[in-house]
């Protein structure tokens, strides 16, 4: 996970000062791209550990539709907490929009579904997008997250908001626009989501892998993360071999996968490095 570190350090020389929506401030940069050959290895980072358990379960939830926490937590995930309401639900985020997207007859589409179909029958399609980016569900601005999740508003704005499939030869590659990307700790997560993502709509269209792209808008490290115990720790970290994913079965759809299914073999990361978040 070069490019990881690359990334790590870009932001540290090249960005600049700039305020944000939740007071922390951040060194930014913009625009930038990264892409991992998924048959190199499972793209995790190694310079500390990562918690795969809780990048898989949340996938997985995604892939449900569903937006409220308590489905998380109850897999011992809470990784969402800061944001959602007292009844555990984080408005139309990920899930609803990947799952449920409300046309304006009032009907509900299924992107997931649809662009999986897709892949299998027109795989030369050059339409093989899902978007998260539902202007019309965005959080009011003024608002909390709460308050935004309690009003049938999204909690949060979709950060990873847009990604597209692409297939030659049998080989299936997918590439991601993040729109805004918390490089200390959500980056990790992201990268290793959308790999375990290209693989299982691979595994179910009887394609191979190819390259999972990462493109970014603002990408940014928090403030309160470019300390010495944290980036910095970090930097001087030497990374090691990837590790590789086996998914364990076929099952019957996309939907059917759970968190048994999947085993890494060979990660052998630095140690855990611990951040505050920002909400
Ligand atoms: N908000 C911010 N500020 N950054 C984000 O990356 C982010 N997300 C999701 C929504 N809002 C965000 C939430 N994703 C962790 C990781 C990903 C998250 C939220 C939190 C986190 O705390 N990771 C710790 C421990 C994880 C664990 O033990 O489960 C870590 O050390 O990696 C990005 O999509």
């Amino acid at each position: 996970m070069q490019q990881y570190l690359d990334l790590l350090r870009d932001v540290v020389e090249n960005g600049h000062d700039k305020a944000d929506r939740t007071g922390v401030g951040t060194r930014s940069v913009f625009g930038r791209q990264v892409r991992f050959d998924l048959n190199a290895g499972f793209p995790l980072v190694t310079t500390k550990r990562i918690h795969t358990k809780s990048v898989f379960a949340e996938l997985l939830w995604f892939l449900s539709g569903s937006t409220n926490n308590r489905a998380l937590n109850a897999q011992g995930v809470r990784i969402w907490d800061e944001w959602a309401a007292d009844d555990g639900e984080l408005g139309p985020i990920y899930g609803a929009q990947w799952r449920r997207w409300p046309t304006p007859s009032g009907d509900r589409l299924d992107q997931i579904s649809q662009v999986l179909a897709q892949i299998k029958q027109d795989p030369d399609s050059r339409r093989l997008l899902v978007t998260a980016w539902n202007p019309a569900v965005l959080p009011e601005p003024g608002r909390s997250p709460r308050e935004n999740a309690a009003h049938g508003r999204m909690a949060l704005a979709p950060c990873h908001c847009l990604f597209q499939f692409y297939v030659q030869d049998g080989i299936l590659s997918c590439q991601l626009y993040q729109r805004s990307a918390d490089l200390f700790l959500g980056v990790p997560f992201n990268i290793a989501s959308y790999a375990l993502l290209t693989q299982l709509m691979a595994q179910q269209a009887d394609l191979r892998v190819g390259e999972l792209v990462q493109t970014f808008g603002d990408l940014h490290l928090y403030r309160n993360h470019l300390t010495e115990a944290i980036v910095f720790e970090q930097l001087r970290r030497a990374p090691r071999p990837l590790p590789h994913l086996h998914i364990q079965r076929r099952p019957p759809s996309l939907f059917d996968y759970r968190l048994e299914d999947f085993s890494l073999e060979g990660y052998d990361p630095h140690p855990p490095i611990r951040a505050p978040i920002a909400v």
